[in-house]
């Protein structure tokens, strides 16, 4: 890289000589991401962000099933209820959601560049975490697993750079302290689950972002930098640790 280029890059967010860069910001349910993502808004305004579309997956636009009478279904709360049996379209149905939020903004006309844009979640956490886990404990059986993983794959491999990520922000807390939060939050899907769910779920995200263990078929995505945030302790209320928090991802943010 010039030196010209890193001088350009003193701002943080201007990596890449310009370019977007494109992070995900995972972690496990309710620890605290879309609050994280409002913090980033706040902090560095220019950045784009992209909440994950939780609201489409609660409200599908299709009958004959749950709340039918409405004209949608709540595909979130059928999964939940009956796992065996709408895991696999769930995953089908949010994966392609996110994809579809992805490559569309991608279509924004250039001259309003974003110079760093922040996912909450990825289709990689789709199916290194979710997809996975479900696969594991028997909720997609092994043709699910294996149809998943052959579309997923193509979809992915023929986007290339138009789905590829520069690198992660992996927000860890411990999953007692998620399930707090998770039952302070009080969506009502999620009432049921419990806290080997989300030890499960923890231990997906280990081995993926930090252990490295879970085997990637993406290499870009593979070798992507990946900053461990501790949001053990609460910083949705705490600007002393909001501040940390920012100094960090900004650090890495201008080191990629
Ligand atoms: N929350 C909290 N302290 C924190 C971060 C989040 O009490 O430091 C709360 C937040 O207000 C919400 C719940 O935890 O009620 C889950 O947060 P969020 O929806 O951001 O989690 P996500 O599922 O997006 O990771
Ligand atoms: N979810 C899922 N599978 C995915 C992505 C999300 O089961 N591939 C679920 C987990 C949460 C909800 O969707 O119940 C949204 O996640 P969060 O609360 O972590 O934002
Ligand atoms: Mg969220």
């Amino acid at each position: 890289m010039s030196l010209a280029c890193d001088a350009g890059k003193a701002e943080a967010g201007m990596g890449r000589c310009g370019a977007a860069l494109r992070l995900a910001l995972e972690g496990n349910i309710a620890v605290g991401k879309s609050t994280f993502l409002k913090l980033l808004g706040a902090t560095f305004p220019r950045w784009h962000l992209v909440t994950e579309p939780v609201a489409q997956w609660r409200k599908v636009p299709a009958g004959g099933t749950a709340q039918e009478s409405t004209g949608s279904t709540n595909l979130l709360q059928m999964m939940y209820q009956e796992p065996a049996r709408w895991s696999y379209t769930f995953q089908t149905f949010s994966c392609m959601s996110r994809l579809k939020a992805m490559l569309e903004l991608q279509e924004e006309p250039p001259g309003t560049p974003h110079p760093v844009r922040v996912f909450e979640r990825s289709v990689y956490s789709d199916r290194y975490i979710f997809a996975k886990n479900l696969f594991e404990v028997g909720h997609l059986n092994p043709l699910e697993w294996a149809i998943y993983q052959d579309w997923h794959g193509f979809l992915l491999q023929h986007l290339g750079p138009r789905a590829t990520l520069h690198g992660f922000l992996y927000l860890r807390a411990t999953p007692q302290t998620c399930l707090e939060r998770l039952r302070r939050r009080a969506r009502s899907e999620e009432g049921g689950i419990q806290l080997g769910y989300l030890e499960q779920l923890h231990a997906q995200h280990e081995h993926w972002l930090v252990d490295k263990t879970t085997e990637i078929h993406f290499g870009d995505v593979q070798r992507a930098p990946v900053l461990v945030l501790d949001v053990e302790q609460d910083f949705e209320h705490d600007r002393a640790v909001q501040g940390v928090l920012m100094a960090q991802v900004e650090a890495f943010v201008t080191s990629l």
